[in-house]
């Protein structure tokens, strides 16, 4: 059986990923591919709960290696218990963000040593990495605008915009390092110019060889 793909959409706040995410299983469904939905920090129970406690705004005071450790704890579990049995299976797997948001979110956004984030990735996933990664690029000043109107900010949303650029310039750099598996798509267009070239992302990875059986 063939192993199925790992796709996983980035980028920061209120960069359109939930609005995306629906076009994408949309269009890989209509090619008759299985596809299985999560998110991060989440996907089963223990990971859920576990990003519940990440984006309590009542942990304020969180330290930032604590932060990392929870995000890599609801991962490992999320690898094991959903993401690579699907795999596996051949099912293929739509995450909303993965672990270059951690490279983003704890290192860049908070300074943690890459090299603590490597490591963690190999013990946390193993060899479950991403095939294809489409990072959301969006001014800062325009994600946070967009999630002005929504109510209550959980503990990540309320820190300040350098904090933000700092994750944007991580992303970037992350896609700049990795040609091959980021495809950038500017986030700031109208909702059906991003999903159209998403689709063409999408069309030209699942035309790549070997990646449909
Ligand atoms: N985190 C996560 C870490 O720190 N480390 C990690 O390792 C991981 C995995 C997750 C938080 O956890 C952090 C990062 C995050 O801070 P979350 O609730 O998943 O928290 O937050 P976000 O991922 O930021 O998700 P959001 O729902 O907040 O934003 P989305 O999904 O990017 O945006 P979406 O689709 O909900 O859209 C936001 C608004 O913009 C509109 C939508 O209608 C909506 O109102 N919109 C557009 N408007 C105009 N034009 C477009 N093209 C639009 N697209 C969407």
């Amino acid at each position: 059986m063939n192993r199925g793909r790992l796709i996983t959409l980035e980028g920061g706040e209120g960069a359109g990923k939930s609005t995306a995410l629906a076009a994408c299983q949309a269009q890989l469904q209509a090619r008759g591919i299985e596809v299985l939905r999560t998110r991060e920090p989440g996907g089963p129970p223990l990971s859920e709960r576990i990003r519940e406690l990440v984006l309590a705004a009542a942990e304020s005071g969180m330290a930032a290696e604590t932060e990392l450790l929870l995000v890599f704890a609801a991962r490992a579990e999320h690898v094991r218990k959903v993401i690579a049995p699907a795999l596996a299976r051949g099912t293929w797997v739509l995450s909303d963000r993965f672990t270059d948001s951690s490279y983003a979110y704890q290192g860049g956004g908070r300074g943690l040593p890459a090299s603590a984030i490597a490591w963690l990735e190999t013990f946390a996933c193993g060899d479950t990495r991403p095939d294809l990664t489409v990072l959301l690029d969006l001014p800062v000043a325009q994600g946070l605008a967009r999630m002005a109107g929504r109510g209550d900010r959980d503990r990540i949303e309320h820190e300040a915009e350098p904090f933000f650029e700092r994750v944007r310039a991580s992303f970037r750099q992350r896609a700049a390092a990795e040609p091959g598996r980021f495809v950038v798509v500017d986030a700031g267009q109208p909702v059906a110019a991003v999903a159209a070239q998403i689709r063409q992302a999408l069309d030209a990875f699942l035309a790549r060889p070997g990646v449909l059986p």
